[in-house]
């Protein structure tokens, strides 16, 4: 959509988010070249998925929503900068969901907090799933800060400002009346991209390099002025296919793919790999006053492929055979290999829509729910694979209790429940599905093994 274009139309919630998903993937991309190498070699992945599979190759999502699909990644430092970023994405229809701890998740100090923004409802992620990672420092835990480095941290975070009144008041205005008209919308996108532009003032290179000795991480959200976008992941089909092409055009990668391994049975909720932060130009202001070029590596070029939700019962599995170890073997011996095994061991999330057969007679699709958010245990991994140094960590510290109720108080919103929203979803879908059939809910819900389809021979 042009410029032109935005100005003459209203723009809902999603077209908000869609126009401010790709602004952000454009600078993204003039910012970071090889985004755009991961880019095009997505592209390949994905057209050569869609040729060699076809319809099968769209059953996660159709290949218009998994080329547009994104998440990003922000960092940012207290309670007040997350609700602004609440604001800011709230009027792009995107609510907290989940919470995670990645302080104990790594070996390496990543001493932050998260949650993910996003669509939640199932209407709202089919037009447009765009989705931000959002983490948060944890100044007051002393297994990374001592007293006197909180006290000057957060004196840092608080005399700083990411996002500026009109951005705000904009946000606020686009939540409040469920959109924006003409100019408003293209000056709220400009805005919203601007606050994540990598940040040009020169960084006080002592109070810099004094966080990173503790964290990398710390160092990169209040070593600096303002904030930027870490890294912006598209989705693939075949993430082993573009993880070799990568490594084939001299891009390194990290030394795994995060999540499940490569095997023959359904895939289950998130594979992520990344290229390794490159060496970036930015300018500092040394102890003697003087102004001079070096560089940073923090932000990373992240790709990931998505598979089905898990229940809570498929979760606890998962996290067990990661333990063990994710190879093809224990995957064997842990999931079902195919949709139906999930579905009858309860492990996975299904909806359930009834169609036409063409000649009158309704049939029942069953349909896997795409996993939408994120794993603790892969985000510390691709944390830690993309730090240089490990920092230090004191374990023998006590570290300050954090957990969703915090969270929710934190941002000032509603923290949702990942698993009560895709539960949510499906007992929607069986709803729907048993109105349209006049049979009670229970009915379908009962018989979980319903083939991808079958002909019921009810009435409609
Ligand atoms: C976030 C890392 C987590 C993911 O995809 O798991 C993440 C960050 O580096 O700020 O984005
Ligand atoms: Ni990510």
């Amino acid at each position: 959509m042009t410029t032109d274009d935005l100005r003459a139309t209203f723009h809902e919630p999603w077209q908000l988010r869609a126009a401010f998903a790709r602004s952000l993937s454009d600078m993204y991309g003039r910012e970071v070249p090889a985004y755009t190498t991961l880019l095009e070699v997505s592209h390949d992945v994905n057209a050569d998925v869609v040729r060699a599979r076809g319809a099968d190759a769209e059953r996660l999502g159709s290949i218009d929503r998994v080329t547009a699909e994104r998440h990003g990644a922000i960092r940012v430092g207290t309670p007040a900068e997350l609700q602004q970023v609440a604001r800011i994405f709230g009027a792009m229809g995107m609510h907290p969901v989940g919470f995670y701890d990645l302080r104990d998740a790594s070996s390496s100090s990543v001493p932050v907090i998260s949650t993910a923004f996003r669509p939640i409802d199932r209407a709202e992620l089919a037009r447009n799933p765009f989705r931000v990672f959002t983490s948060m420092l944890v100044p007051s835990d002393r297994r990374f800060f001592s007293a006197d480095l909180q006290a000057r941290l957060e004196t840092f975070l608080d005399a700083r400002t990411l996002f500026g009144p009109e951005l705000l008041a904009l946000a606020d205005r686009a939540e409040a009346d469920g959109g924006l008209a003409g100019d408003d919308a293209a000056e709220f996108l400009r805005l919203a991209t601007a606050a994540f532009e990598l940040g040009r003032e020169p960084v006080d290179q002592a109070w810099y390099r004094e966080l990173e000795a503790v964290s990398a991480v710390a160092a990169d959200i209040g070593g600096v002025p303002s904030t930027h976008i870490n890294h912006l992941t598209p989705r693939v089909l075949d993430i082993d296919d573009l993880y070799a092409r990568m490594e084939a055009r001299g891009i390194t990668m990290i030394d795994a793919i995060q999540g499940p391994p490569l095997w023959e049975g359904p895939d289950v909720l998130l594979r992520q790999t990344s290229f390794r932060a490159l060496a970036e130009p930015r300018t500092f202001r040394t102890p003697d006053g003087d102004v001079v070029q070096d560089s940073l590596r923090v932000r990373f070029g992240e790709v990931e492929a998505r598979g089905i939700a898990l229940t809570r019962e498929g979760r606890a599995r998962y996290d067990a055979a990661i333990a063990e170890g994710a190879t093809p073997e224990v995957w064997r011996r842990t999931f079902p290999d195919t949709e139906a095994g999930l579905v009858e061991q309860g492990l996975g999330w299904f909806t359930y829509e009834v169609t036409d057969d063409g000649a009158g007679a309704p049939v029942v699709r069953r349909e896997p729910v795409v996993y939408e958010d994120f794993l603790p245990r892969s985000a510390a991994g691709i944390f830690q694979s993309n730090l240089t140094e490990e920092g230090s960590k004191d374990a023998s510290q006590a570290g300050a209790e954090r957990d969703a109720d915090w969270m929710a108080g934190a941002v000032g919103r509603e923290l949702h429940d990942p698993f009560d929203l895709y539960a949510a979803q499906v007992a929607a879908s069986l709803a729907a599905a048993a109105h349209r059939l006049g049979v009670a809910p229970e009915t379908l819900a009962a018989t979980p093994s319903v083939p991808t389809t079958t002909s019921t021979g009810a009435d409609a």
